[in-house]
């Protein structure tokens, strides 16, 4: 079990880590955070890229050892706090879908939205990581439609990572609207966790120049 001197998040408010403060929150875990500045350019110095020199959030530390990338922090931290019942355990059923589609977030869903976006062409089907960005949406819009969450009927982890991910590329237009993602984004919105960390990011977030 972590305690608060062991882990620290580095966030950026808002931004894709706040994910990560929703999660947190969720698993009702102690931490230590460490606000990055992005528009300041504090991913930049010295003392960021040496932690992770990618100079991005969100990035975790857990005694000493560094995770970057937003599926290997939902799963490395749902993981750490079995308590909060979030991960399917390594002998439940549900733990090959629930790694399955961490996964397809961060290797079909994030680079195809993104290619989409920037009128990037996925190039040939068999060599793209997700086909065609219509297959891919609506591989994501079949499973949503089968369940409240991801899984079915089962929270998990991997529906912040997807709620809060579907909530902003909807409102910014990478991600069409559509009933099933409004439905399902709602839910993520509703929860209390959702709120406090929205609440908190108001909060957080660097202060504009007067
Ligand atoms: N593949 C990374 C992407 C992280 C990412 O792009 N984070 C953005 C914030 S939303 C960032 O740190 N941008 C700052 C920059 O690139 O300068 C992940 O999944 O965690």
């Amino acid at each position: 079990m972590a305690n608060q001197s062991d882990l620290v998040l580095y966030h950026a408010a808002p931004s894709r880590s706040s994910a990560v403060v929703t999660l947190l929150k969720e698993l009702d875990a102690p931490y230590e955070l460490r606000l990055v500045d992005l528009k300041a350019g504090e991913q930049f110095k010295p003392e960021f890229l040496a932690i992770n020199a990618m100079g991005k959030v969100p990035v975790v530390v857990h005694k000493g050892a560094v995770i970057t990338e937003q599926v290997a922090i939902f799963s490395y931290l749902a993981d750490l706090f079995p308590a909060a019942g979030l991960a399917p355990g390594l002998n439940d059923s549900d733990r090959g879908p629930y790694l399955r589609w961490l996964a397809f977030y961060g290797s079909s869903f994030e680079p195809a939205v993104i290619d989409h976006h920037m009128g990037r062409e996925p190039g040939l089907r068999a060599m793209s990581p997700y086909g065609d960005f219509d297959m891919m949406l609506g591989t994501l819009l079949g499973q949503l439609a089968k369940g409240r969450y991801i899984l079915g009927e089962r929270f998990s982890a991997a529906d912040v990572l997807w709620g809060s991910a579907l909530n902003w590329m909807v409102a910014w237009k990478l991600v069409p609207e559509n009933p099933i993602f409004a439905d399902y984004t709602a839910r993520h919105l509703a929860r209390p966790a959702t709120i406090w960390a929205h609440e908190q990011d108001q909060a957080w977030r660097p202060k504009k120049e007067a």
